[in-house]
């Protein structure tokens, strides 16, 4: 295993300052320990939403497209370090390194689009009622702006929300998860470069890291001085923050747990539709919140492409992810391999027809969690498949009627993601629209999973209804004041009212 101190050292991270005994962080790929950190206190998250606080007092006052030369510059900083962060998100997350860079990548994206959204922060004009009025619409920055992200993406979620934060004038205090600090620390340490080459009006306390477990994350939510929660993680944790933040009226964006459909009909390209499902399947070794978890295949194409996915499925390259040709890495621990038993399990017991699914031994490897991706051929959607396991399950079920596959679709808690490969366009049309997929992305051609940055992400129902990422999201980072300015030397009254005296 590659020194990660060297790679840190290389992102120009320090870690002497987070040196501990709390939390022991650990790589996926062999169980290895890479580092020991200390955690925060109570006292030092309170400290540093203060910092953050101030901070944001003075960067509301720096003008947006000057605030976006701050995200210019740390895109600049993402691109020279892409390779050295990619491949510490392969060790800290396993996920392969192809990924690790497309993470990073994903970080580079969000940073030019929040640069040009820097000159785009506009509001509408509108018609007032009245003579001699005018209405407009202003937006200005919410203040701290907590987010909280889970490891299966350890850095670009952050950047999806810290570069929009930070354009439209707000701080950020990031707690990650406690499975993947160190990403976190080399990150904060890009942009503290960044920070350092754009001068004095980038304020210290910009952007502030918490690292430690749920308790101090739970400080973040619970502290009336930060805005917005933007949480990334399981439904049981977005209740939590949901709640929490419900009581002190605060706002939230929540990405939470997907259980994500592909429908693949009778006229599908269905050489397309076996590559999007095993990416979208297998990729990050099932542990994307838009990863393909359930597959309705038409009985007329059905046997067809299942032949061809359990050959694809029996020869997956599942291995080392810091190894060229690895398809498929480890889970993040014993806890997610467990998870995945479990449920092939109860598919078993369901009347499922399990393929794969078993522990792998990778050499060199011993305590890693590596498992073949499972196909459970499934006859009906039965009641494990609406739980979303983090693991690479497809469950497959066959279907005669479009309808009825829709409605197996939408038949789910989550609403997240979801797909339809077919040629004919009145079902595309149909899947796309009110009467089809329920999910905040639907998806034609392509697989649920790998969304670009342009759309605004996000899902309904258990999935948790924030959007974050590109087209309107930045809204969410910003608050609105409806402006009625009276020109005239009249003051007439909306609706008419009279009120002389
Ligand atoms: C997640 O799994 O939390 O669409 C986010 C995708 C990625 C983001 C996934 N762009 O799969």
């Amino acid at each position: 295993m590659e020194s990660v101190t060297h790679l840190l050292a290389q992102l120009g991270a320090d870690l002497s300052s987070w040196h501990g005994r709390d939390l022991h962080c650990t790589t996926p790929i062999t169980g290895d320990t890479l580092a020991s950190l200390h955690a925060d206190t109570p006292h030092q998250v309170a400290e540093k939403i203060g910092r953050a606080q101030r901070a944001f007092e003075q960067w509301r006052c720096v003008p947006a497209p000057r605030r976006g030369e701050l995200i210019r510059l740390f895109g600049d900083e993402l691109r020279a370090s892409k390779e050295a962060l990619g491949r510490l998100v392969t060790l800290e997350s396993g996920k392969i390194l192809q990924e690790g860079g497309g993470e990073v990548q994903e970080m580079i994206d969000i940073c030019d689009f929040a640069v040009g959204l820097s000159r785009q922060l506009y509001g509408l004009t509108i018609a007032s009622e009245r003579p001699g009025h005018r209405m407009m619409e202003t937006w200005h920055p919410l203040g701290v702006v907590g987010v909280i992200s889970a490891f299966n993406f350890p850095v670009a979620v952050w950047s999806w929300n810290a570069a929009l934060a930070f354009v439209c004038g707000n701080s950020v205090v990031w707690k990650p998860s406690e499975k993947t600090p160190l990403t976190a620390i080399a990150v904060q340490a890009l942009f503290t470069k960044a920070m350092a080459r754009f001068g004095s009006d980038a304020p210290q306390g910009l952007s502030e890291l918490i690292i430690g477990g749920h308790e101090r994350g739970q400080e973040l939510v619970d502290d009336a001085r930060v805005g917005l929660i933007s949480a990334t993680g399981s439904t049981r944790m977005g209740r939590a923050v949901a709640q929490a933040c419900a009581q002190r009226l605060a706002r939230t964006i929540l990405e939470l747990g997907g259980n994500n459909a592909m429908i693949v009909a009778p006229s599908a390209d269905l050489e397309l539709a076996a590559r999007a499902i095993v990416f979208s399947a297998v990729g990050t070794a099932g542990q994307r919140c838009t990863s393909l978890r359930r597959l309705f295949v038409h009985e007329g194409v059905y046997d067809t492409l299942l032949a061809r996915l359990r050959k694809v499925y029996a020869a997956l390259p599942v291995g080392d992810p810091l190894k060229s040709g690895t398809l498929v890495g480890p889970l993040i621990d014993g806890a997610a391999f467990d998870a995945m038993q479990n449920a092939l399990a109860r598919a078993r017991a369901q009347q499922g027809q399990v393929c794969g699914g078993e522990r792998l031994d990778v050499p060199g490897c011993p305590s890693g969690f590596y498992a073949r991706p499972a196909l459970a051929e499934m006859p009906d959607q039965t009641e494990v498949m609406h739980h979303e396991t983090f693991a690479p399950i497809l469950y497959v079920v066959r279907y005669q009627k479009l309808e009825q596959a829709i409605a197996w679709n939408n038949a789910v808690p989550q609403g997240l993601s979801s797909s339809i490969f077919t040629t004919d366009m009145r079902e595309a049309e149909l899947f796309m629209s009110t009467l089809g997929s329920d999910c905040g992305i639907a998806n034609v051609n392509i697989g649920p999973s790998g969304a670009e940055i342009g759309g605004a992400f996000g899902g309904e129902k258990e999935s948790g209804g924030g959007r974050e990422s590109g087209s309107d999201a930045w809204k969410a980072y910003m608050r609105r004041a409806t402006n009625t300015v009276n020109y005239s030397h009249a003051l007439p009254l909306a609706q008419g009212v009279s009120f002389d005296f």
